[in-house]
């Protein structure tokens, strides 16, 4: 069957796309992290009790990533985005690992590991130094501490990202459920709001979710493998 071209295909990505990159899931904290849970660090409280400690998971966690490289799921999106006139990525991920694949057009629901907003003057600026020469960074300009520019727990998502991927869910006709325990709010509503618009749900996760029940195909298998299969035989139903 022809998907004709205002049927857009839609992805919404968690931790679990870069799981195969050696990027630790969330859920399946690695190592020396495994003591913390993210909820406790990744919060605005957190932080402002003990900025050094969750400034250390941070730059663990930037360290980490930045020894990673994008794997055969992410450079299968760049093919759908390049393809497909009416692809959209939509992404929980901070570790910018979409775009180092080629992904252009990314909505990051969640912010960025690899962006800084100052506490003190609001400047917000890219930085991808590691390590980072001091813990906790400091502004240039007025000399405040520097955060992650991510949205904590406890945060709003910012409003015009909300809306945008709100948006490309409900008129999505197919949307690609990728490597997410499908838990976190407001993230997780997503490909319900696409469902109720008419999408087909397809997930691809090892393990179930609270999504599974609701998909309408499951590769219970990782997405490295899985969706580059999907897409080869599937590409050539989608007006190109
Ligand atoms: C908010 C950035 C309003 C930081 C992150 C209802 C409505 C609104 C809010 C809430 C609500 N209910 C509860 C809340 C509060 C909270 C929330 O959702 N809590 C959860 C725990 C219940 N939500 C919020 O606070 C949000 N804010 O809504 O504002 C508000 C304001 C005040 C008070 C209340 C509400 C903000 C949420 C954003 C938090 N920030 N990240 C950072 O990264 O450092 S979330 C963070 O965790 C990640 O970004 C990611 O989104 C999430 C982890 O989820 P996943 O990506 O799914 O990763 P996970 O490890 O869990 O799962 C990996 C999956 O991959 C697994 O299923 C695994 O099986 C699979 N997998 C493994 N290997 C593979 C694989 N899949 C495929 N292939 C493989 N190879
Ligand atoms: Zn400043």
């Amino acid at each position: 069957m022809k998907e004709s071209l205002e049927r857009p295909l839609t992805a919404l990505t968690g931790a679990g796309i870069s799981a195969e990159s050696g990027v630790p899931t969330f859920r399946g904290q690695a190592g020396l992290w495994r003591d913390y849970s993210p909820h406790e660090l990744a919060t605005p409280d957190a932080f402002n009790r003990n900025p050094e400690l969750v400034w250390a998971w941070y730059a663990w966690r930037r360290e980490t990533i930045a020894g990673c490289r994008p794997n055969p799921a992410h450079r299968t999106l760049v093919d759908m985005e390049e393809s497909l006139k009416n692809f959209t990525l939509i992404t929980q991920n901070v570790d910018g690992l979409h775009q180092a694949a080629g992904s252009k057009r990314v909505i990051e629901l969640h912010g960025s590991i690899w962006r800084l907003v100052c506490t003190g003057c609001r400047y917000v600026g890219d930085d991808k130094r590691v390590p980072l020469p001091d813990l906790p960074p400091r502004c240039q300009i007025c000399g405040g501490v520097l955060r992650p520019d991510v949205i904590w727990f406890g945060e709003s998502l910012r409003r015009e990202v909300l809306d945008a991927a709100w948006r490309v869910a409900a008129q999505s006709k197919v949307m690609l459920v990728i490597g997410t325990s499908a838990v976190v709010e407001p993230a997780a509503s997503l490909p319900l709001v696409a469902q109720r618009a008419g999408a087909r749900l397809i997930e691809f996760n090892p393990d179930t979710t609270p999504m599974s029940r609701h998909a309408d195909q499951v590769f219970r298998e990782p997405a490295g493998k899985a969706l580059p299969r999907w897409w080869a035989e599937t590409r050539g139903c989608w007006a190109l």
